[in-house]
């Protein structure tokens, strides 16, 4: 089941510096204290001093049976499902956190200012250090697909997945307000909550509360946790999730601003999972301490049986399975990469095409949001040409563009001063989760466009960079012609009104708002129009569409 990475992938894939890691700022350490310590300390503090409280639960003895009874089929298929999904959708979530193993909760991505981190690595200050660098390796039992810098798999198997975690979900949530199911999970009074804390002392303090049996009622504090699971974990990890897009962010300002910015959003979602893990942590063992074999019968069967195992055979099987899938999974990740990205071609492109992909970015930061940290990506260009040009600060340096146009020019940056020039704030999405927001100047790609009239069937547009990609070969990437008429694409010389670093893509890069930073080619070294993406490289549409099995389309 090893994959058989080739040397350079391997480099990278499989370092030597595994070392796994977990640092959190003190506050966020004493908050987690504080919480835990205080909720678990006055429960008992409670028991104590003022005794066990009356346990809520004994209201429903002797075992009342009015309202919902039972589980129809749709909530133990959808329970299983749910279970089903969730699994892939955490392990490739945390194949997609490491990496960039830092979270923040400020728009800066700023290495000093995170509060947790899964990389013993301190940024160096003498060198170049790029996000690339800083990604962490995850074992592939942990993770999927594990290893290091995996992000294009692990997105496909997120993406994939996520629409069928949050359809199961839609028609559970119909179904239970459809039928009178909605009764178990939704507190229609405010009693509830001192009834769970009421459970809650008995738990805490090791008094099992009684068992209302679940064929018929929840227990309060068992009904306020899955009604959380189902409608504020579900769909507060959807929310998050979108708040990270590029093309809704830059779109819709509002939107990231609702979870407080775009980096705290991606806080929230990693909280969200960790709550999700907790929940099922607690779940399993409470389901296996109150009675396994009756429960299981419950989840699975959906009969209230004390003696028989078939329940708990079934859900066993059930979990087998879903460990089989993750070997599987494993295998086609490393076996069946482009088949993955086939998958995702035809699902999720196909979508994004058609609803995100059209929107057209906004600029609405100003010269005080812009973040005063800005991570480098990629690799520095190793081209004597480039470095002889850098010398000389690009007096030399000559723009090629042609393809399929009907006027191919060559133009100094000079020329491309003289054509036009446009300023504007945005924020930069990195697929691997940081962003910064900058000042970017430059010329307009529309005016490109205007000067070089392309061809009617030219629909793509390809920039060439003078760096190579992660493993070797030159780095490019294409646009759709109608991204790059968009307003605030621009092939920029100017970065927060300086000219250009070295290290930023000097002396020129692309900007285009609605999608994620790798479509931003940085030394650009020549443009062409081409007919479809498939006419280059490997034909995915860029270099790391075609190594890193990244998505044509960057909207998300
Ligand atoms: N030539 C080239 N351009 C590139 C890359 C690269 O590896 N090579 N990396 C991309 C990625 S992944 C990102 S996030 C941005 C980073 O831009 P920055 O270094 O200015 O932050 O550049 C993009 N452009
Ligand atoms: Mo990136």
């Amino acid at each position: 089941m090893i994959p058989h990475f080739t040397a350079a992938e391997k480099a990278f894939t499989y370092p030597t510096d595994r070392r796994a890691y977990l640092g959190m700022k003190p506050y966020m350490k004493v908050t987690l204290l504080v919480l835990v310590v205080g909720i678990l300390g006055v429960a008992w503090l409670q028991y104590l001093f003022f005794g066990l409280p009356a346990d809520p639960s004994s209201a429903f003895l002797p075992l009342q049976t009015t309202g919902p009874s039972g589980f129809p089929v749709w909530v133990n298929l959808s329970h299983w499902i749910n279970f089903f999904f969730l699994v892939l959708i955490i392990r490739s979530g945390l194949s997609i956190l490491f990496d960039h193993p830092r979270l923040y909760w400020n728009n800066n991505s700023k290495p000093e200012k995170q509060w947790i981190r899964f990389t013993p690595i301190k940024i160096p200050k003498d060198k170049f250090w790029t996000a690339k660098e800083d990604s962490r390796y995850l074992s592939p039992i942990i993770g999927l697909p594990g290893y290091r810098h995996t992000i294009g798999i692990a997105r496909i198997w997120h993406f994939l997945t996520v629409p069928f975690f949050l359809l199961n979900g839609a028609i559970f949530i119909f179904l239970l307000f459809y039928t009178n199911q909605w009764e178990r999970l939704v507190p229609v009074s405010w009693q509830i909550v001192p009834d769970a804390w009421n459970v809650l002392v008995h738990y805490t303090t090791f008094n099992f509360p009684v068992e209302p049996n679940g064929f018929y009622h929840f227990n309060a504090l068992q009904q306020l946790a899955y009604f959380g699971v189902v409608f504020i974990l579900g769909p507060l990890a959807m929310l998050t999730g979108i708040a990270m897009s590029p093309a809704v962010d830059n779109r819709f300002h509002w939107y990231p601003k609702l979870f407080g910015n775009r980096q705290s959003a991606r806080s929230i979602h990693f909280l969200v999972m960790i709550a999700f893990c907790i929940f099922i942590l607690i779940h399993v063992s409470l389901i296996a301490a109150t009675g396994l074999v009756r429960n299981m019968n419950h989840i699975v069967l959906g009969t209230d049986n004390t003696e028989s195992y078939t329940g708990l055979y079934i859900g066993i099987a059930i979990v087998l399975a879903t460990v089989a899938f993750a070997f599987l999974a494993h295998w086609i990740s490393w076996n069946k990469q482009r088949s993955l990205q086939y998958l995702q071609k035809s699902v999720n492109e196909r979508l994004w095409r058609f609803t995100i992909n059209r929107f057209k970015a906004k600029t609405a930061y100003q010269k005080k949001n812009i973040t005063s940290y800005f991570w480098l990506n990629g690799r520095m260009p190793e081209s004597a040409k480039w470095k002889n040009m850098a010398k000389s600060n690009f007096a030399d340096y000559k723009l090629k563009i042609g393809g399929m146009v009907e006027n191919p020019v060559e133009l100094s940056l000079e020329e491309l001063k003289e054509i036009g020039m446009e300023q504007n704030i945005s924020m930069h999405h990195c697929i691997q989760g940081w962003s910064g927001i900058a000042e970017w100047g430059g010329l307009p790609m529309s005016k490109i466009i205007e000067l070089v009239k392309p061809d009617p069937s030219a629909t793509t547009v390809a920039f060439f960079s003078y760096g190579e990609g992660l493993y070797g070969g030159t780095y490019y990437d294409t646009h759709t012609l109608e991204n790059c008429l968009k307003t605030d694409s621009i092939l920029a010389w100017e970065m927060n009104y300086e000219p250009l670093s070295l290290g930023h893509g000097a002396p020129l890069r692309l900007r285009v708002e609605n999608q994620l930073g790798y479509k931003m080619v940085k030394w650009i070294e020549r443009i062409k129009f081409v007919q479809s993406p498939k006419d280059l490289g490997k034909g995915f549409g860029g270099k790391n569409e075609d190594d890193e099995y990244f998505d044509l389309l960057a909207d998300t």
